[in-house]
């Protein structure tokens, strides 16, 4: 992820991070980003990125002419103090007893307009919200419109509530002054617990060093430094350092100063938004790996997985009984004639499976079917009785759907491996009726009756008729002869009586082409189970990607649109 961190550096040009439409762009990739994770990631993973749309959109739709600055500190270091300098007002009670200041006051410069719903989504209520816009003013605070200013409540308070308000506010205004006293400018909470948390948020960053009048003007400088060197520590470097006293107006002049400029520009708003960015890109930078998943998976693995499956479908048992099959009817249809009734007698082992088997126009997938069937254009496919799968089959499955998602979550960051995983096995479940169907929808491709069944069947036929002409040519021979008249003359072959020959020949002619047959049969019957099984293992295939292929696919389509979301997120190619 270091690409994407080094691109939420280069964003820190300040050109790019005031620009609105770069902003929008942004802002619009983390959304992408958002919704292409969602579903596969943990919702407590995203808060951070759906607390920025929803802010960063709330805000975007708030006026653009004002500028919200909060002053922020410890406790006693002068904010509401110099709240009312600025205001030139005694606005908000300044006091002895700390804390003093227990509810965010606000006020306005310039006219109310859009000022009002900003101040209600930033939530100051209306009793302490204030106008600075007097006649009496004239044209002196004309520099300062359209700046609302709010004093917080201190955050390292005894009362808790204070901080809570004090962490809401900071996560939503625009800059921040950081108000701070030169006895407890080193503050660790300030620095470790505040300070630092803006390191992304540097050019909406100012720190006034208050109280300056109660340091010699010697020291000023030299604290000045010292509270530099803190800031960088913090990660800060650059952040200015105005030394103020709220006392006087030469005392606030540096901070009027700033915060007239800040709210000339009217950027605070797109920049503190652009700060927001970084650090949920950078926090979401962990969840998106270096390396683009691989969408393909090796074949290794394709083929172990359907393998697999194909034994836990009972594929090979179907093969076998197509196998078988194909000899039933193929010595059935070609068989000596005479014998043929003892084997249909014996049941078709396809049957016996509940596998008709038989050569048709089988819709090619079982989604083509299941549609079919549920508008009745088909029966639904009825389920096999092809054996149940033995545990160590089960269990191949498991690993090889494992061996897929490990594949494929291979160099993902552990939670979307985590993801792989589960989009793996989402459809375990279903797989087994899955498989089922698939085997049951498969033309195994057994031909109903090829022309050289025929051709040896009318071969047979042929010569079993040669046989009974013989047969009846004799018996008439014999008949004849019992009833005294004179013996039927037989035509003679050589030595043999023709319808002996025929008889005889005829016989053992069904019996010899009978078993000359037989090989042919086998070497066919294995040819049509290899067929049958190349169909069932592209049925197991087709099931294979359905049900754990297409999962695993669409989690690596939402990593690989995450990634692309992010890096648009982070920063200008
Ligand atoms: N000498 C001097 N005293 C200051 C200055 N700013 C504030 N004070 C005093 O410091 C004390 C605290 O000032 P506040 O303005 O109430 O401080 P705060 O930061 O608002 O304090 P909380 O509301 O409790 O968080 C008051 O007695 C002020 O008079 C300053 O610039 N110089
Ligand atoms: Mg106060």
């Amino acid at each position: 992820m270091t690409d994407i961190l080094g691109r939420v550096r280069d964003t820190r040009r300040p050109d790019q991070r005031s620009d609105p439409d770069r902003l929008f762009e942004r802002l619009d990739a983390v959304h992408r980003f958002v919704r292409a994770v969602d579903g596969h990631l943990p919702d407590d993973r995203l808060v951070a990125a759906h607390t920025l749309i929803e802010r960063a959109g709330a805000r975007l739709a708030l006026s653009p002419n004002h500028t919200v600055v909060a002053l922020a500190g410890t406790t006693g270091s002068g904010k509401s103090s110099l709240f009312n300098s600025l205001a030139r007002f005694e606005m908000s009670p300044v006091g002895v007893r700390r804390p003093t200041t227990g509810v965010t006051h606000a006020c306005v410069w310039g006219p109310l307009e859009g000022a009002t719903q900003l101040l209600d989504w930033v939530g100051v209520l209306p009793r302490h919200r204030f106008v600075r816009e007097s006649a009496l003013d004239g044209a002196d605070e004309a520099a300062l419109h359209g700046l609302i200013l709010l004093d917080l409540p201190d955050f390292d308070s005894v009362d808790h509530t204070h901080r809570a308000e004090v962490d809401r506010l900071l996560g939503l205004v625009d800059l921040v002054v950081w108000v701070v006293d030169p006895q407890k400018y080193a503050d660790r909470v300030l620095h470790r617990g505040y300070l630092r948390e803006f390191r992304r948020h540097r050019d909406v960053t100012v720190v006034a060093l208050n109280q300056a009048d109660r340091l010699p003007p010697a020291e000023v400088p030299r604290v000045v430094a010292d509270l530099h060197r803190l800031l960088d520590a913090d990660d800060l470097a650059g952040v200015p350092v105005l030394a103020t006293s709220a006392l006087t107006d030469a005392g606030t002049a540096p901070l009027r100063g700033a915060l007239e400029q800040t709210v000339a520009e009217r950027r605070a708003a797109l920049r503190r938004l652009s700060g927001d960015v970084d650090a949920v890109v950078e926090g979401l930078g962990e969840l998106v790996g270096t390396a683009p998943a691989e969408e393909d998976l090796d074949r290794p693995t394709m083929r172990r997985l359907i393998d697999a499956l194909a034994g836990a479908a009972g594929v090979p048992a179907v093969a076998e009984a197509t196998e078988q099959a194909y000899r039933h009817r193929a010595v059935a249809a070609t068989g000596w004639p005479l014998a043929r009734g003892w084997r249909r007698l014996r049941p078709d082992p396809l049957r016996r499976l509940h596998l008709a088997g038989a050569a048709g126009d089988t819709p090619s997938s079982d989604g083509e079917r299941d549609s079919l069937a549920s508008n009745g254009i088909l029966p639904p496919v009825p389920a096999t009785s092809v054996p149940e799968p033995t545990a160590a089959q089960l269990a191949a499955v498991g690993l090889a759907v494992r061996a897929v998602a490990e594949r494929a979550g291979a160099a993902l960051p552990t939670p979307w491996s985590t993801a792989v995983t589960a989009a793996a096995r989402s459809r375990l479940t279903d797989l087994p009726d899955a498989l089922d169907r698939a085997v049951a929808g498969t033309d195994l491709g057994l031909p109903r009756t090829p022309a050289w069944w025929r051709a040896v069947n009318g071969l047979q036929w042929l010569v079993t008729v040669t046989a009974a002409v013989g047969l009846g040519w004799l018996l008439l021979g014999y008949a004849v002869r019992a009833l005294g008249f004179p013996p039927l003359e037989y035509p003679m072959v050589g030595v043999a009586p023709l319808p002996s020959l025929l008889l005889l020949g005829g016989l053992l002619s069904g019996v010899a082409l009978a078993l000359l047959t037989r090989p042919v049969i086998r070497w066919a019957a294995r040819r049509a189970r290899w067929r049958a099984e190349g169909r069932m293992h592209d049925a197991v295939a087709e099931t294979a990607q359905r049900y754990v292929i297409v999962p695993v696919r669409v989690v690596l389509r939402a990593y690989a649109e995450a990634r692309a979301t992010l890096a648009v997120a982070a920063g200008p190619r």
